[in-house]
């Protein structure tokens, strides 16, 4: 347990010398859900840079690392690469390996990354026994990046069995193309395909731009400036992203599992909940569940998971998130769409870069010093 300053989410300018009696302290306050009593990070492994897990087959999780290697952590820490492709991108800028995830099935593997030009590369390996295939090796998705920051990079299957994948704005400051408004880009978006559905990948028949001649067919949700992490609850399906902000508003931006797609998030017109630039709110602006400035925590939001595991049972639906910034470990209750509570968990997780989800849903915190913790009870 760390002793560390930390400040009150709720009251914002009140700071308190935070202890392991402290941490239960935000559950005095009327709006903030109870917090499991005592919580600690299990240092389970280290890495190097870790940006995205994924749970795999015999209930490893699968760590990627920036710089392009893939290792399996089980229950005996972290295996040797599994997968590198170290030669075929680069860390300059936000730029790396970004994103891995399975299909439903474990049955394929994906990597999100950005080649050598800095363009977005979705590529898929069979796996079979537990192992990548190399000689499976296929391209699905590219998107040019005018940018190396900005990159976006999540990707993760939903509960409807499509890949989602993340793109951010294509970067520099505040979106010099108007690509998050832009539908005729998959810059700043979310997409939606079906990658074992057509040579590269099918589009599901119920993507909502798809009747629609001048918006990319690909497109799920969009007026995001860099999701860089998102997921959907593994409990309701519902989808949770972690869109960084400009310089004013960090966010987290909500769908629930019913959704058709075509949510408007609102960037670049809006930051949060914020014109952003003298921007009009868009008629469908779909505004985040969360926002919160720069004032004291944080300055890059890290999203997470709604937790779903068994080891922490007062932990049981709440969204747990983080920032680069301030690596406090976050909470948020969200019922229907409303943000009912929120606190911490009275542990701090260093520079957050990303969060893993294990197959029975414990959460693991990967910090961009390497570190690969576990939230335990205390
Ligand atoms: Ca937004």
């Amino acid at each position: 347990m760390n002793v560390r300053t930390r400040c009150s989410a709720v009251i914002g300018t009140l700071c308190l010398v935070a202890s392991v009696a402290l941490a239960t302290a935000s559950a005095d306050e009327p709006d903030t859900p109870v917090q499991p009593d005592a919580v600690t990070l299990t240092d389970v492994a280290k890495a190097q840079n870790p940006t995205a897990g994924a749970a795999g087959p015999d209930d490893t999780v699968w760590i990627a690392e920036r710089a392009g290697t893939v290792r399996v952590l089980d229950g005996e820490g972290l295996s040797d690469p599994v997968l590198d492709i170290s030669d075929q991108t680069t860390t300059d800028g936000e730029r790396g390996l970004l994103g891995i995830a399975f299909d439903e099935s474990l049955a394929h593997f994906y990597l999100s990354y950005t080649d050598l030009e800095g363009t977005s590369t979705v590529e898929e390996f069979a796996v079979e026994d537990g192992a990548v295939q190399p000689d499976s090796r296929r391209t699905v998705l590219t998107q040019e990046q005018p940018y190396s920051n900005h990159n976006g990079g999540a990707i993760t299957f939903g509960p409807d069995g499509y890949l989602y994948i993340a793109l951010g704005d294509g970067g520099s400051g505040g979106d010099p193309h108007g690509n998050g408004q832009n539908l005729d880009t998959l810059l700043g978006k979310i997409l939606r395909i079906d990658p074992s559905g057509g040579d590269p990948y099918a589009i599901p028949a119920g993507n909502p731009f798809v009747d629609d001649p001048e918006a990319r067919d690909e497109i799920w949700a969009y007026g995001l400036r860099n999701p860089w992490r998102f997921s959907f609850d593994k409990g309701t399906g519902d989808l949770l992203i972690g869109d960084v902000g400009q310089s004013d508003w960090e966010e987290i931006d909500w769908a629930p599992a019913g959704s058709t797609g075509g949510e408007n998030y609102g960037w670049s017109s809006m930051e949060g909940n914020h014109p952003f630039r003298g921007g009009t709110e868009p008629a469908n602006h779909v505004p985040p569940v969360h926002e919160y400035d720069r004032s004291g925590l944080g300055c890059s939001v890290t999203g997470g998971y709604v937790y779903r595991g068994e080891a922490l049972p007062e932990l049981q639906g709440q969204y747990v998130f983080s920032d680069y910034c301030d690596g406090t470990i976050r909470t948020l209750q969200i019922e229907n769409g409303e943000v009912t509570g929120e606190g911490d968990l009275g542990v701090s997780g260093g520079e957050v870069i990303s969060f893993a989800e294990s197959g029975d849903g414990e959460l693991y915190v990967l910090n961009i010093g390497g570190e690969i913790q576990r939230i335990d009870p205390a």
